[in-house]
């Protein structure tokens, strides 16, 4: 009798807190819808809120820093009680942490970092370790080309803080290389098509050769595969590709032996926020960074994990 009464009364504690949740609102403003791991990203969310039934309202900031504050003050208008903000530009974003604490609104910041201090001026980062990436990229290009190497760089959105970190890790490494250089780095946006654009200029204007890229992610990646290509440079024998994330298509391109190696940087952050969400809802303390724990992509596990890629 008592153990049912126990079990009465947890049942009921237990639904009603599930009940609690469902009218809990979230807002998700995203940056941009440009590329796979964008819409892996983006799903892994919506698929998250629907799966534990809290209603969410979603923008799209079509890679606007200024689209994406208006953004998050339309999220804030809706009264959400929760805000997942990925922001865009590190510097860009700051004034929207102030608009919503303003507001009393927590701010969870997924994938990269907007500037002000964790824990007071939003809840939590949860994020990749993004020197540690920039740093197995520079190991696994130190180990492919033995010490000497002509880099060409191709950086994501200037003014990320995901493209600051690449660069800080891998250049870290680089210093313990004497023979390993970059010679020319520029942006390529993080976007296929902008990326090809950067390597087709960087190609026409380099006097020295070129032996690797190293693109920080594997859109851009893709893209200065296709401008080896055109510029009649084989892409994993003339010159070795490293890059970050480990979307399907960079895992056929190891496959086929044209990207070396990519360091992992996984998208699906739906359950990972949601967990957060719900510990913060019922009371607990939030840490204000939890890390993304990645993997290392090559010839040895591409096969291997190109089923569950995006
Ligand atoms: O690597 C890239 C995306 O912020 C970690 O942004 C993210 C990066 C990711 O567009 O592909």
């Amino acid at each position: 009798m008592k153990n049912l009464l126990k079990l009465l009364i947890l049942v009921t504690i237990i639904s009603a807190t599930a009940i609690a949740f469902a009218r809990v609102k979230i807002g998700f403003s995203q940056m941009e819808y440009n590329n796979p791991w964008r819409i892996a990203e983006t799903n892994s969310i919506k698929e998250a809120a629907a799966k534990r039934g809290y209603g969410l309202i979603y923008t799209d900031a079509k890679g606007q820093v200024s689209k994406q504050i208006e953004d998050v003050k339309y999220l804030i208008s809706q009264k959400v009680n929760v805000l997942i903000l990925a922001p865009r530009e590190f510097e860009g974003l700051a004034p929207a942490l102030q608009i919503a604490k303003k507001a009393k609104v927590p701010v969870i910041l997924i994938d990269r970092e907007a500037q002000g201090v964790p824990g007071v001026d939003y809840l939590t980062l949860i994020a990749s370790d993004f020197i540690w990436e920039g740093e197995q990229a520079a190991i696994w290009l130190a180990k492919a080309s033995k010490g000497q190497a002509n880099i060409v760089e191709l950086t994501g959105t200037p003014g990320s803080s995901v493209a600051r970190d690449r660069s800080l890790g891998f250049q870290r490494v680089l210093q313990r290389y004497p023979g390993m250089k970059i010679i020319a780095s520029k942006s390529g946006d993080f976007a296929r098509i902008p990326g090809q654009k950067a390597m087709e200029e960087i190609i026409q204007a380099t006097k020295e050769p070129i032996s690797a890229v190293f693109a920080h992610n594997d859109e851009m990646a893709i893209g200065a595969i296709q401008a080896l290509k055109a510029a009649g440079i084989t892409p994993g024998k003339d010159v070795v590709l490293v890059s970050c994330d480990g979307e399907r298509d960079a895992l056929k391109a190891i496959i086929a032996g044209e990207l070396g190696a990519t360091v992992e940087c996984s998208p699906f952050f739906g359950p990972k926020v949601f967990d957060v969400i719900e510990r913060y809802l019922s009371g607990a303390q939030i840490p204000p960074r939890i890390i993304v724990e990645d993997r290392f992509f090559d010839i040895s596990n591409a096969k291997e994990f190109i089923d569950k890629a995006y």
